[in-house]
């Protein structure tokens, strides 16, 4: 992509996944925040509380070369307060885009330090990978929302 539009397109990308889950999530029932489909599976605020840890994980490890996974494990993969979740998500994204805002071309282009297990990835599309697992445990989320009987809404469109 253009060097002059490389910040713009990532601020782009992380914003509308984030549209996609809040308008998701929206239409989560609080209530069932501990569902999940089997006792081995995250719950649904667990999925959220994941999709932050992962967000956490990249911008720490780009940012100091701490890969270590401390970030996930703390036992919120069995949390049943969505609503908690949520606003933790939306704190961790807040800290994402003031570290993204502060990155220069070069290092969104360049990757990070030698411990990253992203092989040669740039810091940019080690970044764009937060979107991507992002979607992965959001499309989850939409079939926990099947399996509760709930039609899940458009996410792409501005149709209800
Ligand atoms: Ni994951």
């Amino acid at each position: 992509m253009p060097e002059a539009e490389s910040l713009e397109n990532l601020v782009r990308l992380l914003e509308n996944e984030r549209r996609y889950t809040s308008t998701l999530l929206r239409a989560f029932p609080l209530a069932h925040g501990g569902f999940r489909p089997k006792p081995e599976m995250m719950t649904a605020a667990g999925q959220v509380h994941h999709i932050a840890d992962g967000e956490l994980w990249r911008v720490r490890g780009c940012r100091s070369d701490d890969w270590s996974l401390d970030v996930f494990g703390r036992g919120t993969s069995s949390s049943t307060d969505l609503a908690g979740a949520v606003t933790r998500l939306a704190d961790v994204r807040k800290a994402t885009m003031a570290y993204v805002h502060r990155l220069t071309f070069d290092e969104l282009r360049s990757p990070p330090g030698d411990a990253a297990p992203f092989h040669d990835l740039t810091v940019g599309e080690i970044l764009e990978t937060a979107a991507t697992h992002e979607s992965h445990h959001r499309g989850q989320l939409v079939v926990y929302l099947r399996l509760l009987g709930i039609a899940p809404p458009a996410l792409f469109t501005s149709a209800e």
